[in-house]
């Protein structure tokens, strides 16, 4: 059976193959919302979200912070993971059980056994805040999928193919939606519009979202 055929068709209630390796888990993540935010909480009391530049020089939209024993950083010097927060210098945050867990529940049940993420960036977007369409290769071991996890707001995803010119499929994601890339799907392109105005009960304003990787 070819998952492509399939594309969009549920499979139960909450799961959407999207694509050879794609994996939507639609409100996987729903009953730990007040928690995740919690532990988001705590880890951005003391590695803030805060707005990189770009090697280009431009301010990201997007507001992050990491936790585990690698962040991922963007600067004049370029995008790589590093194990302290350019801040201050101090080690991110380590992953909390609470996140640790999630991923590898949700890796298992897009079918990746043993998952054990070493970084998780935190997203934080606010009214206007978007991600243009780019690939997640700065990591070392491209067989490790990414778990993705949406929290607040909902946001359009765009997913694309395995180059910028095939044109980008929108998918919503909203609050506790897990996404699982890996396989094929590991290397396409992606990136969400610009979030719109709203209020969240848990999150108010905002869209989080966590990437869970095996970075390094
Ligand atoms: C598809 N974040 O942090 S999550 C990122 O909503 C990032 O914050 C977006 O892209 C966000 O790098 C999208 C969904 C996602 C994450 C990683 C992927 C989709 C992916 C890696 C490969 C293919
Ligand atoms: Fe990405």
């Amino acid at each position: 059976m070819t998952p492509d055929l399939f594309a969009d068709q549920p499979i139960d209630a909450t799961t959407e193959i999207l694509s050879e390796g794609g994996v939507v888990l639609r409100q996987f993540a729903t009953a730990q919302g007040p928690d995740l935010l919690s532990e988001i909480e705590q880890i951005t009391a003391a590695a803030p979200l805060r707005h990189m530049k770009t090697p280009g020089g431009h301010s990201m939209s997007v507001a992050m912070s990491c936790c585990g024993s690698w962040g991922w950083v963007t600067d004049a010097r370029g995008y790589r993971y590093q194990a302290e927060d350019p801040c201050c210098g101090a080690l991110w945050p380590a992953m909390p059980s609470a996140f640790t867990n999630l991923a590898r529940s949700a890796a298992f049940a897009a079918g990746y056994s043993e998952f054990t993420p070493d970084s998780c960036l935190i997203n934080r977007y606010e009214p206007g805040a978007k991600m243009g369409l780019h690939q997640d290769k700065n990591e070392r071991d491209l067989s490790q999928p990414i778990v993705s996890v949406s929290l607040g707001l909902s946001q359009v995803f765009q997913f694309g193919g395995l180059t910028r010119s095939e044109r980008p499929k929108n998918i919503p994601l909203g609050h506790g939606d897990v996404v699982v890339w890996g396989g094929p799907s590991r290397l396409r392109y992606h990136g969400v519009l610009t979030l719109k105005a709203g209020a969240h009960p848990l999150t108010g304003a905002s869209r989080y979202n966590l990437t869970f990787r095996c970075a390094c």
